[in-house]
């Protein structure tokens, strides 16, 4: 199945997957580095190499592909032209709404391997599938971001795979308005901060290091905010509105026992609780960016995609919600979008080499371009987001 083979494709296959040639490289020019066809042949032939290595080898070949990597830019010896290897992504929850819209938006351009980090991975297969994405161009891992065995066991099984790590985006979420009773991780934390913020906190963590071996000429860590998190917005201030206090319920470990379900210690409300997930998600984009940016030259970047209210997220709400939704959101208040729409957006953030800017909190105007939006006195609290990392840390078994 997809799942083994993508997991264990050395560093080599970072071009398409079964060593096809791809039409992908044609038209092929990213940060204004032309590609090769020539190229092509070679990465092919390379890959069909170390796939006969690998299958006779097992183990033993991942270590010695992974020496051999091929460069993210090499020059030709030919013409001395430069050429660039595929992107690798990998995107979160990328088995429905903006994630899955985003790893078509990127796998169609033929110039990037999406890694699908999903909970549920028939419902990927299927959603690849029926989005029309062709097979080398991504590749479906299983995560569980409400378990951090789970997260752990992911960066163990990408690693080993010898992919190289040029963009990460944190995307997965759970909403929960509904619920009158919180829910937890398998490590008890309250389900959606522990999902939304804690699993992706852990994940891009341990990611970071691959991040930073990437050779890639942008290499990107990009964790989705919304609007609805930002009390400087008329939608940030539809109640509940965000608010994450003086973090004594984050420190009490959320769990709902001898703490509270809540960040800000409060009685249990699930849209407030993926609000303050939301605002926890743009704080440590920008904790990464005062961290790690200057050192490591990763653009760290956030981003509202506009109000997608087709997608999943809106699951667990009532009927009525879901049907009313979207015809409010593109009538009143316009803040509608597709999740083609959405998709491109988001592709734009991995992709785009205009957007390079580290520390940015992205939105979009009418006519779909983006502009560094603004975030609220609370998701942009330096010293919030200082506390909310080392609390995060010792939660997630990093301190
Ligand atoms: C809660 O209810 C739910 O209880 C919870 O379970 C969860 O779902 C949560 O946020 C999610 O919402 C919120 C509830 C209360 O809102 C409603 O859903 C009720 C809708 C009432 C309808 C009002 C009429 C609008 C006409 C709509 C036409 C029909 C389409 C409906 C589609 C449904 C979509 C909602 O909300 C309220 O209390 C109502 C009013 C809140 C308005 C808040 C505006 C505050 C503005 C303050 C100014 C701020 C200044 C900021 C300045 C920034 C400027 C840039
Ligand atoms: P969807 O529900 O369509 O997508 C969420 C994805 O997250 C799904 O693929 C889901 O998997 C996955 N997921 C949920 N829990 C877990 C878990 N424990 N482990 C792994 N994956 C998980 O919603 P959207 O596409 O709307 O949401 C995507 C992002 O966009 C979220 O970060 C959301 O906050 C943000 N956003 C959405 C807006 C909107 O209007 N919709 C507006 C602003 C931001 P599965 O398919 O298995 O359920
Ligand atoms: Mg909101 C003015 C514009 C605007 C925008 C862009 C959104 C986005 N919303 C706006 C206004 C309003 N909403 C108003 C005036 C109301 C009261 C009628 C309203 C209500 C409302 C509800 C009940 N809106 C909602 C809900 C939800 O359950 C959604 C939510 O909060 O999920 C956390 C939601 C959203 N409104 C948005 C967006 C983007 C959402 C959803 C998701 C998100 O932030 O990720």
């Amino acid at each position: 199945m997809a799942l083994q083979a993508g997991a264990l494709v050395p560093r080599t296959f970072s071009v398409p997957k079964e060593g096809k040639s791809s039409a992908s490289f044609k038209d092929s020019t990213l940060f204004g580095v032309s590609l090769l066809d020539h190229v092509k042949a070679d990465f092919s032939s390379s890959a069909l190499r170390c796939k006969r290595e690998f299958n006779q080898r097992t183990g033993a070949v991942r270590a010695q592909t992974t020496a051999t990597a091929t460069p993210a830019i090499s020059r030709s010896a030919i013409d001395g032209k430069k050429t660039l290897r595929k992107g690798s992504v990998i995107i979160t929850g990328a088995s429905s709404g903006l994630g899955l819209a985003t790893a078509k938006a990127l796998a169609e351009t033929g110039k990037w391997h999406v890694i699908m980090a999903c909970r549920d991975f028939l419902k990927a297969e299927r959603a690849a599938k029926s989005a029309g994405m062709s097979k080398e161009n991504y590749t479906i891992m299983h995560i569980d971001l409400a378990s951090l065995d789970s997260v752990r066991q992911f960066v163990d099984s990408f690693e080993r795979s010898g992919r190289p790590l040029d963009v990460l985006v944190c995307n997965a979420a759970v909403y929960q308005p509904t619920a009158k009773e919180p829910s937890f991780t398998a490590e008890g934390f309250e389900l959606s901060v522990g999902t939304n913020h804690l699993g992706h906190f852990l994940l891009s963590r341990l990611l970071l290091d691959g991040l930073k071996q990437s050779d890639y000429p942008s290499k990107r860590l990009i964790i989705v905010g919304s609007i609805t998190g930002n009390t400087n917005t008329l939608a940030g201030n539809v109640p509940p509105k965000a608010n994450l206090g003086d973090l004594r319920g984050l420190a009490g470990g959320l769990n709902g026992m001898n703490s509270c379900a809540m960040i800000d210690g409060g009685e249990f409300d699930g849209a407030k609780a993926y609000k303050d997930s939301k605002v926890c998600n743009m704080l440590t984009m920008q904790e990464f960016h005062r961290r790690f940016h200057e050192e490591t030259g990763i653009t760290f970047a956030s981003l509202y995609p506009g109000c997608i209210a087709t997608t999943g997220l809106f699951r667990e709400h009532i009927p009525l919600f879901r049907l009313l939704f979207p015809p409010f959101q593109k009538y009143i208040t316009k803040g509608f979008v597709s999740e083609g729409e959405a998709g491109k957006r988001l592709a734009q953030v991995v992709s785009d080499p205009s957007l390079t800017k580290s520390g940015v909190y992205w939105s979009w105007n009418k006519d779909s371009a983006s502009f560094e939006n603004q975030l609220s006195p609370e998701a942009s609290d330096k010293e919030k987001a200082r506390k909310i990392w080392e609390l995060s840390e010792k939660l997630v078994g990093l301190a």
